[in-house]
């Protein structure tokens, strides 16, 4: 997979891809991030890349001339399979998303900043538009993260199991079970005996179990919209 990001602040999206997994699967080779600062596709000697929006209000507008620059010299050197804008408007980023984007070859994610875009370029370029969650962030460059993030671990070989990533929270709209590790006992807590019983159909029973129960607790959203 490639991604390639879009912002006018890149600096702030390089540390995560340079420690644990999204690093690791950068070097195996299973995914390139390529990062392009807006203000190299500003044609202005200020390096400018937003505006005032037309018909007054607050906030700056990223202007469309730059966006498209960079976009439309991507779309030449290769075909996307998306090109998203991260924006508080967009859907909400889900489990489902994730899995289906993990599965694509080449995505740009193109990072809103102050208001957001002009709305002709939106129109012209973008085939998906996704949000992270309903609250309004300072720019999309945490959510490209987030949603990078979602979709690399994905990407098969990455997790050392494979299986790891089919037992996360939500890949069957169920939370996921309580987890325990060495030892055994801890401050005179115990882990629950099923799990060293070594008996495996008993163990995914239980672990069953506790998903539904903790989701009914936490998030009955999740089983009430089955
Ligand atoms: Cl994608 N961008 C911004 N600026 N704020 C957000 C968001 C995105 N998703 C949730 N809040």
């Amino acid at each position: 997979m490639r991604i390639d990001i879009i912002s006018v602040v890149p600096d702030i999206l390089k540390s995560p891809f340079e420690a644990s997994i999204l690093k690791r699967a950068i070097e195996k080779k299973h995914v390139e991030v390529h990062f392009h600062n807006l203000r190299d596709y500003s044609k202005n000697k200020y390096k400018q890349v937003d505006d005032y929006q037309y018909g007054g209000g607050a906030g700056m507008v990223l202007m469309p001339e730059p966006i498209d620059k960079c976009i439309s010299q991507l779309k030449a050197e290769r075909n996307y399979d998306e090109i998203v804008y991260l924006t508080p408007d967009g859907e909400t980023l889900h489990q489902k998303m994730a899995n289906s984007l993990s599965l694509k070859q080449n995505l740009i994610l193109l990072c809103g900043h102050y208001k957001g875009i002009d709305q002709r370029v939106r129109e012209m370029h973008i085939t998906k538009e996704i949000s992270i969650g309903d609250y309004v962030l300072s720019g999309g460059e945490v959510a490209a993260i987030v949603l990078s993030d979602a979709i690399i671990r994905l990407i098969p070989g990455v997790l050392n199991n494979e299986t790891s990533a089919l037992t996360d929270s939500f890949q069957d709209d169920l939370l996921a079970p309580p987890i325990y590790t060495r030892p055994a006992e801890y401050k005179g807590k115990k882990v629950p005996e099923v799990l060293m019983s070594g008996h495996f159909k008993k163990i995914e029973e239980w672990r069953e179990a506790q998903a539904l129960k903790i989701t009914k607790q936490k998030r009955p959203d999740l089983i009430d919209e089955k």
